[in-house]
């Protein structure tokens, strides 16, 4: 059941291999803390949000303050100074809520505030970092173009340099939190083709962010163009550190990692609502739990849910360790993706006609999850990529 304002959110999650017994006191803390958050501030609300499409700017702050943001920047940088796996558990609970906040959340930990901590300048980082933190900025992160979305290398957005200043053209398209940013992370290339990365405040002459309407996925998630028009940039607003699509790429698996773990979370709640329903709803005098086709999907979703923590888990390890590889990232994406879609899918079902409405979570979560499934590299990219990995045959083009 959906909760609603006033009502207890009554979310268990599955642990069926007592993954709990890998997890260290600190990370069960951090994600006991946004459990009761999400309890508190997300599942009351994000039903009516989400049909009025409404973005809640007020979350932003909220997220700042229980440290939603940045958990792996070090704290002296405003960030949470945490593993990798306590952002994975971050990133869960969040999105066990709404893949919408989670992407909010996501891309100002990963696509803004990762790539001004590994390639802005000191200043830059003490400029802006414990300000994106506190949840006092937002940010945006604009890679994908009209033209070039699984293609990034081919991107037409434009910099020259200008003597005391750049100067920025083209257009940035289907961008999470554009029309409510502060500032974006910009990545185009100069006259060589080479791309670099910039630090642009929305609030610059001759930049807009016209919002993306009319959408049936991610309705509380902001989404929206960046436009550039003879935009000057100041020069200390260049990203330093790092050039090349690498940069951007490296963003990417950041932010892939988190949604490996965020869209377990949505699986776990349509998990969670099918059970309970499978043993409150009375057909043929009985409550459907006891028939065998509903209890095969219910055991094949623990099944999925449980073959996709222990990837997570292990894949936290081997981000935390530094030995993890961006096919390992695809794989996990690719895979806890595939597995929230079929589960929001199944659990619809169990639910009947009244799986359908928004008395239950899970066609929200279903249609969130068809932009998650393509957002972050499409699910045949993540395919190709391994592809890739095992034949050392590229397959892109
Ligand atoms: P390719 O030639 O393979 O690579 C270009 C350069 O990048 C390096 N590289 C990486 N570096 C770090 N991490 C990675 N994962 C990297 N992958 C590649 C590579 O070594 C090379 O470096 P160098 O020095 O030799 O130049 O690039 P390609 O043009 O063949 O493309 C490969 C491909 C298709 C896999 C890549 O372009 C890709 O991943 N495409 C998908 C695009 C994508 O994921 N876009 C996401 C946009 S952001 C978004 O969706 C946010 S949603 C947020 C939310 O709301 O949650
Ligand atoms: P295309 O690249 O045109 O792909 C269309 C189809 O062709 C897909 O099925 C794809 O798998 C397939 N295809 C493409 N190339 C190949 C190939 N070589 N071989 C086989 N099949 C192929 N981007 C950002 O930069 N920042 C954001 O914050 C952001 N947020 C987003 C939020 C939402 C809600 C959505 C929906 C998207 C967002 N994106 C963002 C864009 C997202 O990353 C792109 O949509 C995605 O990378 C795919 O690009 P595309 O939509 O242009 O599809």
């Amino acid at each position: 059941m959906q909760t609603k304002k006033g009502q207890k959110d009554p979310f268990e999650s599955p642990d069926f291999y007592m993954i709990d017994d890998l997890l260290t006191e600190e990370h069960k803390l951090v994600r006991s803390a946004m459990r009761d958050f999400v309890k508190l501030e997300i599942t009351p609300f994000i039903e009516d949000w989400c049909q009025k499409n409404y973005f809640p700017t007020e979350i932003v702050k909220k997220f700042g303050e229980i440290g939603a943001f940045g958990p792996t920047i070090p704290t002296e940088y405003g960030g949470g100074g945490m593993d990798y796996i306590s952002y994975g558990l971050i990133m869960q609970e969040i999105e066990r809520g709404d893949s919408g906040m989670r992407s909010t959340a996501s891309v100002q930990g990963s696509l803004v505030m990762y790539p001004i901590y590994m390639f802005g300048s000191e200043e830059q980082k003490k400029k802006y970092l414990p300000r994106l933190a506190s949840g006092e900025l937002l940010g945006c992160f604009g890679l994908t173009e009209p033209d070039h979305g699984s293609n990034p290398s081919g991107m037409t957005t434009t910099f020259k340099d200008m003597g005391d200043h750049y100067l920025l053209n083209g257009a940035k398209m289907w961008i999470s939190n554009a029309p409510k940013a502060d500032i974006a992370i910009v990545w185009a290339k100069n006259e060589t083709g080479r791309v670099y990365g910039f630090i642009v405040e929305t609030d610059t002459e001759g930049f807009s962010t016209p919002e993306t309407h009319n959408k049936w996925s991610l309705r509380a998630s902001a989404t929206g163009e960046l436009v550039f028009d003879n935009v000057k940039v100041p020069k200390e607003n260049q990203l330093p550190e790092k050039s090349g699509l690498g940069a951007p790429l490296m963003c990417l698996d950041s932010a892939r990692y988190g949604i490996a773990w965020g869209t377990i979370g949505a699986a776990m709640d349509c998990y969670d609502s099918a059970r309970r329903y499978a043993l409150e709803r009375i057909q043929f005098d009985k409550p459907i739990a006891s028939f065998q086709l509903i209890q095969k999907k219910l055991a094949e979703m623990l099944t999925e849910i449980t073959k996709a923590q222990l990837l997570n888990w292990k894949l936290g390890k081997m981000m935390n360790e530094g030995t993890v590889t961006s096919a390992q990232i695809s794989m996990a994406k690719r895979n806890s993706v595939e597995t929230a879609l079929n589960i929001a899918r199944e659990a619809r079902q169990i639910h009947g006609a009244m799986g359908i409405t928004g008395e239950y979570p899970m066609m929200r979560h279903m249609m969130n999850l068809e932009s998650v499934i393509t957002y972050e590299g499409t699910h045949d990219i993540h395919l190709l990529i391994l592809g890739k990995e095992i034949t050392g045959i590229q397959a892109f083009y």
